[in-house]
């Protein structure tokens, strides 16, 4: 398998963190590829030209989501899924952290445009309340994660170091102590040691 990412991808960081913890390193070689290079391999893959991309055996497979599904059920046989599979709280909740990635990549890219001089204040303020109001959600629902660790847990740590890396106004440690709590319960887990947003 071949893995097609960035050391600055939230997503790309789900991925590398579920291959960490189910010890798939050997499985699968990575390369490293700025999306906005258009390389043609990475392109011929993914039309939409986004990383993380895997290929296995010449069949493409995204997203990020999908390929730590597909890693997993495919290596573990689903240790790190079960417990969401046809659990629509837990798979919402799953959604929800996908969900703060994503409001943060589109606030970032608003970020980006404001160095170009056009940054829109609607959607910097729609994206920055959207992450204020699923950190609340998050932190409320964490007494509902399942106790073996799993995607979700993956998920959350993921979202919660990007807002460090690209978002270091966003205070989201201040009066969350159960997001803090549970932050340090798992950043010493070994499948986070090599991440390093970046
Ligand atoms: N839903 C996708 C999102 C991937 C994504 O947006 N990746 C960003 C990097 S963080 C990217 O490749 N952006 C390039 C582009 O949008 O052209 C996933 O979960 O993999």
């Amino acid at each position: 398998m071949k893995l097609f990412y960035t050391k600055s991808s939230p997503y790309a960081a789900c991925v590398l963190a579920t291959i960490a913890e189910l010890k798939a390193e050997h499985l699968i070689e990575l390369v490293e590829s700025a999306p906005f290079e258009n390389a043609p391999e990475f392109i011929l893959s993914n039309p939409l030209g986004k990383v993380p991309c895997l290929i296995d055996e010449g069949m493409p497979i995204l997203d990020s989501e999908v390929i730590c599904d597909y890693i997993d059920a495919n290596i573990s046989g689903g240790l790190l899924f079960e417990d969401i599979y046809a659990n629509w709280h837990l798979k919402t909740f799953y959604s929800i952290c996908s969900g703060l990635i994503d409001a943060s990549v589109n606030l970032r890219i608003e970020t980006l445009r404001d160095q170009e001089g056009i940054k829109s204040e609607f959607w910097w303020q729609r994206h920055s309340e959207a992450i204020e109001r699923t950190l609340l959600e998050i932190e409320t629902r964490l007494s509902t994660l399942p106790e073996k660790f799993s995607i979700i847990h993956i998920a959350i740590f993921c979202a919660l170091g990007y807002l460090d890396f690209r978002h270091p106004h966003i205070k989201w440690r201040e009066n969350r102590l159960g997001l803090v709590e549970f932050y340090d319960s798992i950043q010493s887990r070994e499948c986070f040691s090599n991440l390093k947003l970046g």
